[in-house]
């Protein structure tokens, strides 16, 4: 198995930590985040180089006997002994604890001694329980502001998924909407671009009194916590964590102050120096020739004060949009209405919560042309996922449903597992009478990227699979991607015309932004589905249009857009 640079530095990285942790020498500590750095910069595998004659580790900068000899043990083992021993002294979780402000790899390790603090959980029940200013070396100030040290380190990967941030943006506006003399209400920042986990809430409002806004502001239902309340700018906390920050601004200058609290940051910043180079001067209240203001009241005013057609709020993220708005080469981002069908959803033959009949009569009431019945196979033992026989008396039923249905086709389809090597769960010739077969790696997920990289590669070879499902595995703030090198894939899809998943459970949003985008870009198709596993689970697909869109996806880059017939014909291989 060849072992990637990342994977040597990732393990140099976790050493140096734990080694800084357990008080090791501060040039011993270094030398590992050098000799990391270095490694993660080579252009080439060190795997392959170490292989040519004439080259020795050692002319690496910053490597010197002791450190190749640790990373021949990763080249030929995939680890390393000193990363298990240090792992048996100091727990991993403590690596979290330093990064929290305020502590540091000695404090860490102190409230390690001391109080068996092991992980950021466990840092959190010491410091709720006063135990912290116990400890030598630590104030009741420390123990406070630990707290919200937590919050901010764990805010990083505990953000608020978009559909949740929904609904609670849904409660906001109504409790709003009573304000009297309101002339204006909208939600911007992350939540307005689409993101799919939104940081906070930016709520803007005009109204005739600005006080009156903020007072009703500071009453909305579940509210924790007022954080700041006044005429122009309210925060509140609600749910016990999620902030909400409330601005009044004035009706002249609404389409400004939406463009700046839209962000995103960057690509504001980018439309501030374009300004500046026309000589114009753009902020939240306006654009500005000297002291005149020549727009503010919409974002369209906005944008074409400097030249600009008004640009998605979906593609605001300073990739390119500024550019490609200036030439006219914006995209036309794909719509609800350019959806044709959904392909991956799952019945009471396994998982699903809905029969066949049921679900397939939903999809039709959604307008849809045709749908893809994708249970799983029989790898998925938990679920009772189907083996030969149980697929294709599946379909047989389906050909029935079909046959009693007008202006809706219903595929035989298959969500297959992809086995360690690469293999599908289902026989070949079982596969080819399928109409849709989408691929899915399920198990044994914790491999490296080399071989991870190569298992999906290795599904998508094979000419039976149409797409390869929930492609990096991810599921939002609860499991991170897989190891994979995802434009191997995406270049593996393009040369064996599959299509990849873009998955619209909203914990998924597989694949996310950037690789829907790279997909684009090198003519691999993607398939916006639901992974239904109920009737009412149909409606994740715009979860999954708000991620094609930022993705910068038009309908032609949408296997599901496709017509029945053109989708048919694609299929047939
Ligand atoms: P979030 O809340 O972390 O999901 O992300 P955003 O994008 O909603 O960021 P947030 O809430 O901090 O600010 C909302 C918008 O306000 C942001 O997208 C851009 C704008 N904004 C906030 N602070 C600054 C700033 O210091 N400079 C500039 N140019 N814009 C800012
Ligand atoms: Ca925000
Ligand atoms: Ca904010
Ligand atoms: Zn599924």
């Amino acid at each position: 198995m060849p072992v990637e640079n990342a994977d040597i530095a990732t393990i140099f990285d976790e050493v140096a930590d734990l080694l800084e942790i357990s008080g090791a020498s501060f040039f011993r500590v270094r030398a590992y985040r050098n000799a990391s750095r270095v490694i993660r910069d080579l252009s080439r595998s060190l795997a392959s180089m170490t292989s040519e004659p004439g080259f020795k580790l050692e002319d690496l900068p910053g490597v010197g006997k002791d450190l190749a000899a640790k990373i021949r043990e990763i080249l030929e083992t995939g680890d390393l002994r000193l990363r298990r021993d240090l792992e048996r002294d100091v727990p991993v979780g403590l690596i979290d604890v330093t990064r929290v402000a305020g502590l540091g790899p000695r404090k860490a390790h102190a409230l390690f001694l001391e109080l068996g603090v092991t992980d950021l959980e466990s840092l959190g029940t010491a410091a709720k329980l006063g135990e912290i200013q116990g400890v030598k070396g630590f104030g009741p100030k420390t123990e406070a502001n630990i707290l919200e040290g937590i919050y901010a380190v764990k805010g990083l990967g505990n953000r608020t998924l978009w559909a949740d941030a929904e609904r609670k943006v849904r409660a906001v506006m109504e409790h709003m909407s009573a304000v009297p003399g309101l002339k204006r209400l909208e939600a911007a920042g992350s939540f307005r671009r689409r993101v799919e986990t939104v940081g906070d809430l930016d709520i803007l409002v005009v109204c005739d009194d600005p006080d009156a806004a903020a007072a009703r502001f500071v009453t909305i239902p579940g509210v924790s916590r007022v954080v700041a309340r006044g005429p122009t700018r309210s925060s509140v906390v609600v749910d016990g964590e999620f902030q909400v920050d409330l601005r009044v601004v004035e009706e002249d200058s609404f389409g400004a102050a939406m463009q700046y609290f839209t962000g995103s940051q960057a690509h504001s910043v980018a439309l501030r120096s374009m300004a500046l180079r026309k000589g114009l001067k753009l902020n939240e209240y306006g654009v500005f020739r000297d002291d005149e203001k020549i727009a503010g009241a919409t974002e369209e005013e906005v944008y074409g004060a400097l030249g600009l057609p008004l640009i998605p709020p979906e593609l605001r993220e300073n990739r390119g949009e500024i550019g490609a708005a200036l030439e006219g080469r914006l995209p036309s981002l794909v719509e609800q209405s350019d959806v044709r069908g959904d392909l991956h959803l799952h019945t009471d033959a396994t998982d699903g919560r809905a029969s066949l009949a049921d679900i397939a009569a939903a999809a039709k009431r959604k307008g849809y042309l045709y749908a893809a019945v994708t249970d799983h196979s029989k790898r998925v033992a938990m679920v009772k996922g189907l083996d030969e026989r149980a697929l294709l008396s599946s379909w047989r039923e389906i050909e029935k449903l079909n046959e009693r249905m007008s202006a809706f086709h219903l595929l035989k389809g298959v969500e297959v597992d992809v086995l360690e090597d690469g293999s599908l769960d289902i026989a070949d010739d079982v596969l080819s009478r399928a109409d849709f077969v989408i691929a899915s790696v399920h198990y044994n997920t914790n491999m490296t990227r080399a071989r991870m990289t190569r298992r999906i590669v290795k599904a998508l070879e094979n000419p039976h699979v149409d797409a390869l499902a929930h492609p990096s595995g991810r599921k939002l703030n609860k499991r991170p991607p897989y190891q994979v090198n995802m434009e191997e894939v995406i270049a593996a899809a393009a040369r064996f015309d599959a299509a990849l998943e873009l998955n619209s459970a909203p914990r998924r949003l597989d694949i996310d932004d950037q690789a829907c985008r790279s997909a684009r870009d090198h003519g691999v198709k993607v398939c916006i589905s639901t992974d239904a596993h109920d009737v009412s689970e149909l409606d994740f697909m715009r979860y999954g249009l708000n991620q094609a869109r930022r993705g910068w996806l038009e309908k032609d880059d949408v296997l599901n857009c496709l017509t029945y017939r053109s989708l048919m014909k694609r299929l047939r291989h």
